[in-house]
């Protein structure tokens, strides 16, 4: 049988950065309280927690390669949330949000973890920040979790 290695939800070492927009407040702010839940229920204490807020999800890939890079957290959890409009504006701030998180995860030494909604209307981004299909800001705070022990483990 091969050894199966994996992270798991006990109480996990070191500091947390959450990097929340400002732009869909009603939403973000909804996804901020998830992780908040998340970390504090997995054993984190709020003096091990930091919320860096941004203007918008444009801006969340230049704050999380700058914390995750600079040594302080054990990992990064990005959220926000871009709504479609009626132009392709959405799509470059998607896209940007996106693949800025993406590289900055390549790059960094802990876990950056994407907890960014891309959704069409209102209503979607709501029922996935708490209301009918879970907190995905809570998922976003729990795979922190899970991958910072994972690291642990593989060190
Ligand atoms: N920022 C978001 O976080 N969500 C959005 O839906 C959004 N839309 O649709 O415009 C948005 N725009 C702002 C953007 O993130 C930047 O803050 C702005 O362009 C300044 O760089």
């Amino acid at each position: 049988m091969p050894r199966t290695i994996e992270g798991d939800l006990l109480p996990p070492p070191g500091r947390y950065a959450i990097v929340a927009a400002r732009f869909n407040d009603l939403v973000v702010d909804r996804l901020t309280a998830g992780a908040l839940d998340a970390l504090r229920r997995h054993g984190v204490t709020d003096d091990r927690i930091d919320v860096v807020r941004v203007p918008g999800a444009f801006e969340i890939p230049l704050v999380a390669r700058k914390l995750g890079k600079g040594g302080h957290y054990a990992a990064v959890v990005c959220l926000g949330c871009v709504i479609r409009g009626d132009t392709d504006h959405y799509d470059h701030v998607a896209g940007a949000a996106t693949g800025g998180i993406a590289s900055a995860a390549a790059e960094a030494n802990v876990p950056i973890i994407f907890g960014v909604l891309t959704c069409d209307t209102l209503e979607q981004a709501m029922h996935r920040a708490g209301a009918k299909a879970g907190n995905k800001g809570y998922e976003a705070a729990a795979t922190a979790i899970e991958m910072v022990n994972l690291l642990v483990k593989l060190s």
